[in-house]
């Protein structure tokens, strides 16, 4: 033990290393949705990306499990200031999805079944970054928190994750979504407070 600072394995575990100012730490896993739920089918779900120049590649439900699957386990973080941490989700990476896609956009629009929009930089979904999600706790995902599938991007607050995913439009100019239009943060990067326009 000697050679150790005090406090030191402590700080090795701490939670509150893991909290965004602001936030505190939850273990439900609260509903927040701007509208109804949409009831979304497997059987007619697709998947799409659309370029800046109009093209679109699109995915069946089938054709997206047949991509390679990842687990994550992740802190997620609302606007409203929760945490909750260590959620385990089972999906596809973004990535996988631009193996074939040629773009020079730098901004992507995630669009949703039910017309919610939300808007990022390109970079923030890809390398590893985002996952089209299906499965959470080991479960299909449920209807309300975004089921069949809807988009997690982690590291940004989660009203960045569409749920309900439908589309990731490519787009040159930034173009703000749903919650970004009504007085949200464009970026909403938790470790940097950016709840609002002013953050
Ligand atoms: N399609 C859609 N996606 C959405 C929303 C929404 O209203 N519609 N709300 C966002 C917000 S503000 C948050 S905090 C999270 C909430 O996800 P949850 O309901 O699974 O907790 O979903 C985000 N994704
Ligand atoms: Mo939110």
């Amino acid at each position: 033990m000697s050679g150790f600072s005090p406090g030191f394995r402590g700080r090795t575990h701490s939670l509150a290393d893991r909290l965004p100012p602001g936030q505190y730490p939850t273990e439900q896993f609260p509903v927040l949705s701007a509208g109804p739920t949409p009831q979304v089918e497997t059987d007619t779900w697709t998947f799409a990306i659309t370029t800046e120049s109009g093209a679109t590649r699109a995915w069946t439900w089938q054709q997206m499990m047949d991509l390679p699957q990842q687990e994550t386990v992740t802190d997620i973080h609302c606007v409203t200031r929760w945490s909750k941490f260590d959620t385990q989700w089972r999906g596809v990476p973004v990535d996988a999805f631009f193996e074939d896609i040629e773009t020079a956009a730098d901004y992507v629009v995630a669009q949703s079944y039910g017309g919610y929009t939300t808007n990022m930089p390109l970079a923030d979904v890809l390398d590893g970054k985002a996952w089209i999600v299906h499965t959470y706790d080991g479960y299909p995902l449920s209807p309300e928190h975004g089921g069949p599938a809807r988009l997690l991007v982690p590291h940004l607050y989660l009203w960045k994750s569409a749920k309900w995913v439908r589309e990731l439009r490519l787009t040159v100019q930034d173009d703000p979504g749903f919650w970004e239009s009504a007085g949200y943060h464009n970026y909403g990067d938790p470790w940097r407070e950016q709840r609002t326009w002013g953050d």
